[in-house]
């Protein structure tokens, strides 16, 4: 607990075996101020700051993470739940390793909020569990399935450890709209060595239908992850790409079959070409494997799979 809050806890819990009047007494000349080391609201002030200030914070910071992620090891697109548990995992794995995370959204999270038809809690079947024991989620354990009490205790959890790593670097609020491709000049092969990426108001708002010329950035990087979902604007962004290159054609997702999808899911993740590897449901889309609904334990699994896979592919 911050120091903050164990200085509120002392001051201002009343003791409730202590029924004297010195404590409500005590009580009534206490205040949080004083937490914040005012005597009394009266007397709480913050520091002063000038504008710019705030603003050379901000942009120092961001265009210094920019600089350095221009070159990352690994780029994950997508910060749904396969992706953070993928970012988690690798690194954990690989402190040395620079992980940059695109998301389209200013709130990363993709599906993972909620449990399914906006219903809070979140189902996940054993043994993903192993991973809630391993970021220290609470759950109910049911058996065959495990319940978090909330999604969003899920992803905000999950969110906190991944932004914790110092070798990682979130980039919400923008999008990949394309891959960096090279082909091999002999055996014509091509692999992706990282992403072509804007503003995610920008992309999502298809301004490359009203404006010419919104030029992207770019992220080079040795292994690209997929985990761009089924569904929403983006869904299966590097799927579809694929497709346009000609690579795959789309199996296109199938039908909810809960037992079947979550193992599936699982079998799939895998480097589809070189350089780029697929975790999620974003893998429905590519390999026609079927939906599993409201039941997240499939994500999670795939996405310290996909981290395994990033690994081998370091390793070759
Ligand atoms: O949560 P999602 O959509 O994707 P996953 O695969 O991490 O989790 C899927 C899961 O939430 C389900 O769909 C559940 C299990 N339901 C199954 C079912 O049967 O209905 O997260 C993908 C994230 C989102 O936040 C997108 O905004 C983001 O990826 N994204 C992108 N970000 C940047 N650039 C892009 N081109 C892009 N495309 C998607």
């Amino acid at each position: 607990m911050s120091a903050v809050l164990t200085e509120l806890q002392t001051k201002l819990v009343l003791n409730p075996h202590d029924s004297t009047n010195q404590t409500k007494k005590s009580n009534s000349q206490t205040s949080f101020a004083q937490a914040f080391d005012a005597a009394d609201w009266n007397s709480f002030k913050f520091k002063p700051i000038r504008e710019s200030t705030v603003s050379r914070a901000m942009s120092r910071r961001y265009f210094q993470d920019l600089d350095k992620y221009a070159e990352s090891d690994v780029v994950i697109v997508g910060a749904g739940s396969s992706g953070l548990t993928a970012a988690y995992a690798l690194a954990k794995a690989r402190p040395d390793l620079k992980i940059a995370i695109i998301e389209a959204f200013v709130a990363p999270g993709g599906g993972a909020w909620l449990g399914g038809q906006l219903f809070s809690a979140m189902v996940i079947r054993k043994p993903a569990q192993k991973f809630l024991d391993d970021i220290g989620i609470e759950y109910d354990d049911e058996g065959d399935y495990v319940v978090v009490k909330h999604a969003a205790l899920f992803s905000s959890t999950l969110l906190s450890k991944v932004l914790e790593f110092s070798n990682v670097k979130l980039f919400n609020a923008v999008a990949v709209e394309d891959l960096i491709t090279r082909k091999n000049d002999v055996t014509g092969e091509l692999r992706v060595a990282g992403v072509v990426t804007n503003w995610g108001a920008l992309s999502l708002a298809d301004v490359h239908s009203t404006q010419s010329c919104m030029d992207p950035n770019t992220i080079n990087a040795h292994v690209v992850l997929s985990a761009c979902g089924h569904d929403g604007p983006n869904g299966a962004f590097s799927a579809k790409r694929l497709e346009s290159f000609g690579l795959k054609k789309l199996g296109g997702m199938a039908g909810l079959d809960m037992n079947k999808a979550e193992d599936a899911i699982v079998n799939s993740t895998r480097e589809v070409i070189k350089g780029l590897v697929f975790s999620g449901m974003e893998l429905a889309e590519l390999d026609a494997c079927n939906r599993m609904g409201p039941t997240f334990g499939a994500m999670i699994v795939s996405g310290v799979k996909a981290a395994e896979q990033i690994l081998k592919v370091f390793d070759q």
